[in-house]
């Protein structure tokens, strides 16, 4: 019997903002994109350099796109998938969805964020705010073809505002990440390690081979990144409509603003009128 989506699997999609689909690409998939991963890592650090985090989107690249399309259709991902949200979530558009890769020299990590809300300069948080509780936008897929333990959450944090301790954390924006200048990489390993524990409840997500992690991406997360550790995962996302539609408004919009000279907005400068729950 292939793989089966359990009540536990939806429960924890809602409340803790994350679950895992354990091994549920079968190995004849995980061998093809292996393959063509390896490819498409030389190309992203042709183009990009040897600390490059993604190659993104694949259908851009020449790349032998049958792995991917074998992924895209997979019946047990669409089915579980479509238990977990609606038939209408589509994972594996190949004109969205990238690979992240391991740095080939030196530690690194993103800075905390929620996506977009924290690393798109000039959105206007408005626009988030009014849909960072629908179910219809921001769930994001990490795919892991080798183990992967990259990714850190902060649980639950997909349902509410920031809490008092995180806008202490952090007050600014944009959001700092960790000042690596000039240190030897088992320098940088320790101090990311202390960055990604710096922020209150925060948890490392540990993927294996074939594990699928749908999460929303509205959680405070971040990527910790060591060379040492072989990466190759499929990051994507399960669209819909109307995801397509505010994504498209929401770059649209930044880029406006950006033009127009406007940055980061800071969501906790007026935090004092707002509740921390989401807005109905
Ligand atoms: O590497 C990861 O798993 C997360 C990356 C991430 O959050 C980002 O690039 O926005
Ligand atoms: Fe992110």
């Amino acid at each position: 019997m292939g793989f089966q989506v359990s009540d536990k699997h939806i429960e924890e999609y809602h409340m803790l903002g994350y679950t895992v689909f354990r091994k549920i690409l079968p190995p004849s998939l995980i061998r093809e994109l292996r393959k063509v991963c390896d490819e498409a890592k030389i190309i992203a650090r042709e183009q990009s350099g040897p600390q490059v985090q993604r190659l993104q989107p694949v259908a851009n690249y020449d790349l032998d796109q049958q792995p991917f399309i074998d992924y895209a259709n997979l019946p047990s991902l669409v089915d579980a998938i479509a238990t977990v949200l609606t038939p209408r979530h589509r994972h594996g558009n190949r004109n969205h969805f990238g690979i992240l890769f391991e740095p080939a020299d030196m530690p690194y990590c993103t800075p905390w964020h929620r996506d977009w809300r924290d690393n798109i300069a000039g959105l206007p948080l408005s626009m988030w705010d009014e849909v960072f509780g629908d179910i219809n936008h921001f769930n994001q897929i990490n795919c892991a073809l080798y183990e992967d333990s990259s990714t850190w959450f902060v649980l639950g944090s997909h349902l509410r505002r920031d809490l008092p301790a995180e806008i202490e954390r952090f007050p600014d924006r944009p959001i700092p990440g960790v000042d690596l200048d000039g240190k030897l990489a088992e320098e940088r390993e320790p101090i990311c390690l202390e960055y990604c524990r710096s922020m209150p409840g925060a948890v490392q997500l540990h993927l294996e081979a074939g594990d699928f992690a749908l999460y929303r991406n509205t959680l405070w997360h971040l990527g910790n990144y060591v060379p040492y550790r072989k990466r190759a995962t499929l990051h994507d996302s399960a669209w819909t409509p109307e995801f397509e539609a505010w994504s498209e408004r929401a770059r649209v919009e930044s880029s406006k603003q950006r033009k127009a000279g406007l940055g980061m907005e800071n969501p906790n400068l007026t935090v004092t009128d707002r509740a921390v729950s989401a807005p109905a």
